[in-house]
C-alpha cells in the first residue's frame, strides 16, 4: 500500500516537472538580440493588404457585409495589383524612419497573399496577378535592411475545418462540421512555408485568437514549431490577454500599453518583453475609400513620442488599394514623420522610457547619460521636473546650443520654458 502511495506521488511529481519544464520557454541568443533590436527600432509600417482592397471597404468587409463564400470568391478575379512595387513601399517606409514592416499574408477572409501549397485560396492561383507580392517585398526589405513580420490571421471566415465558429464568419455559408485539428495542421504547414521561403522573418504577428478563446489552439506546438524554423522570429499574438508561454514581445491595439481607451486591452504590461501598439492613419486597416478621417503627422508624431515614452514601439498601418498603390494622403504624412525623425530621432530610437512617467505635458525618454524631456503640451513657462535622481549638469534644447535656466532641489528640477518652441514636440536634453 505504502509502496503504491508512493508510486502516486512520485507520478504526480514527474508530471508537474514535465508541465513546469514544457512551460518553461527559454529564447535563444538569437531571440533575445532580435528583442533588444526590436526594443531599439521603435517605429515600423504596418500593411493590411488583400482582395477585399478591392471593395475598398476595409478587411472585415466579407463579415460586416455578410457576403457568402460563394459570392466572395468572385473577388480575387478583380485583384490586380500591376502598379505594385515592392521597392516603392520599403523606401517611402526607411525613408518615414521605420525600421521594420509588418504585412498581412492571410486576413480573416484566410485568402493566402503569397504562394502557399496548401490551399488554392490564394493569389498565385485564383488572381489574374499571379505573383507573390511577399516574396517580392521579402526580398527587397532584405536588399534594403528593413526587417520583415508577416501578420497570420488565426481566425478564418472560409475553411471548412475552421470549426465549430467562433464569434464571427457566421454569414460565409459553412458546413455545420469540420475537422479543427486539420485546421490546425493546415496552419502550421502553411507557418513552415513562411518560415523556409521567404529568408531571413523577424516575427509573426498572429490575430484573430479573441474570435474562439475557448478553443484548443495548441498555441505552445505553434510557438516550438517558429522557434525551432527561425529561432531569432519574434512571436507576438493580439489575442487581447495576459501574455503566454512562447511569446516574444506584448502588443496593444490602438492604445499605449496599460491603457485601455479601445475597450479590448483589458490586459496590463507583465514581465520585461518589448512592448508595441498599432494605430491606424485614418480609422481603417484595409483600404477603405470613404474613410477621410485622416490622423495628422502631428496626432503620429505624438503618438511615437508617447509610445517611447511608454517603452513601446509604434507600428503604423497604411491600406494600400487593390492597384497596389499607396494612398497619396498616408504617403505625405509619412514624409512628414520621416523629416521629423531624422532630426529628432536620436532621442527616440535606442532609448527606454525615462525616469518621469507619462504626464499631462508629456513624456520622458532616455539613452546613455541623456534624459531627453519631449514636451508634446507645454503647459506654462516654468517646469517642475520631480522624479530624477542624478545630479543634473546641464540642460538645453535639443539640437541647439541654447542653455536653459534651472534649479535643482530636493523638490526637484524647475526649468524655465523658452518661448520659442520646436515643431510639433520641444525637446529638453538633460546632461
Ligand atoms: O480584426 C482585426 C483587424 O482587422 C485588424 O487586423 C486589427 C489590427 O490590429 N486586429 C484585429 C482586431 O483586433
Amino acid at each position: 500500500m505504502k509502496i503504491y502511495r508512493k508510486s502516486i506521488i512520485l507520478f504526480c511529481f514527474v508530471i508537474f516537472a514535465l508541465k513546469i519544464s514544457a512551460q518553461n520557454y527559454k529564447p535563444t541568443a538569437q531571440n533575445l538580440e532580435a528583442r533588444k533590436w526590436f526594443e531599439d527600432a521603435k517605429f515600423g509600417l504596418f500593411i493590411h493588404w488583400g482582395v477585399y482592397s478591392t471593395l475598398a471597404n476595409g478587411e472585415w468587409v466579407m463579415h460586416t457585409q455578410k457576403i457568402a463564400k460563394k459570392d466572395y470568391e468572385k473577388l480575387p478575379a478583380f485583384f490586380n495589383p500591376t502598379e505594385f512595387n515592392a521597392k516603392e513601399w520599403v523606401s517611402m517606409a526607411k525613408a518615414a524612419g521605420m525600421k521594420y514592416i509588418t504585412i498581412t499574408t492571410r486576413h480573416h477572409d484566410g485568402f493566402s497573399m503569397y504562394n502557399t501549397n496548401q490551399s488554392d485560396w490564394n493569389i498565385i492561383k485564383l488572381t489574374p496577378y499571379k505573383k507573390d507580392p511577399i516574396k517580392s517585398l521579402a526580398d527587397e526589405c532584405h536588399a534594403q535592411g528593413i526587417k520583415l513580420f508577416f501578420y497570420y490571421s488565426l481566425l478564418d471566415w472560409y475553411r471548412d475545418d475552421y470549426f465549430p465558429l467562433g464569434n464571427t464568419g457566421q454569414f460565409s455559408g459553412r458546413p455545420d462540421k469540420g475537422d479543427w485539428n486539420n485546421y490546425l495542421n493546415f496552419m502550421n504547414a502553411q507557418l513552415t512555408e513562411l518560415l523556409t521561403n521567404y529568408g531571413e522573418v523577424a516575427g509573426i504577428w498572429f490575430d484573430g485568437f479573441w474570435d474562439k478563446k475557448d478553443s484548443d489552439w495548441k498555441l505552445n506546438e505553434t510557438y516550438e514549431l517558429i522557434h525551432k524554423l527561425q529561432p531569432q522570429c519574434l512571436i507576438g499574438n493580439n489575442h487581447h490577454e495576459a501574455i503566454k508561454e512562447g511569446e516574444d514581445f506584448q502588443m496593444f491595439e490602438k492604445d499605449l500599453p496599460g491603457a485601455n481607451t479601445a475597450g479590448f486591452n483589458k490586459e496590463s504590461v507583465i514581465g520585461s518583453l518589448p512592448l508595441e501598439t498599432c494605430e491606424t492613419m485614418n480609422n481603417s486597416w484595409g483600404f477603405n475609400l470613404k474613410d477621410d478621417k485622416y490622423k495628422s503627422a502631428k496626432d503620429i508624431i505624438h503618438y511615437l513620442v508617447k509610445a517611447a515614452g511608454n517603452n513601446a514601439n509604434l507600428l503604423v498601418n497604411v491600406g494600400p488599394m487593390s492597384n497596389g498603390k499607396i494612398q497619396p494622403e498616408f504617403i505625405d504624412t509619412l514624409q512628414k514623420i520621416g523629416k521629423w525623425l531624422a532630426k529628432y530621432g536620436e532621442t527616440i530610437y535606442g532609448t527606454k522610457a525615462g525616469p518621469i512617467a507619462p504626464r499631462s505635458w508629456g513624456v520622458t525618454t532616455q539613452k546613455n547619460n541623456k534624459i531627453y524631456v519631449h514636451l508634446l503640451n507645454p503647459e506654462d513657462n516654468a517646469l517642475l521636473l520631480q522624479g530624477i535622481s542624478q545630479k543634473i549638469k546641464s540642460i538645453s534644447i535639443y539640437g541647439t546650443s541654447s542653455k536653459l535656466k534651472f534649479q535643482q532641489d530636493n523638490l526637484g528640477i524647475t526649468v524655465m520654458i523658452p518661448k520659442i518652441l520646436q515643431d510639433y514636440d520641444t525637446i529638453l536634453v538633460l546632461e
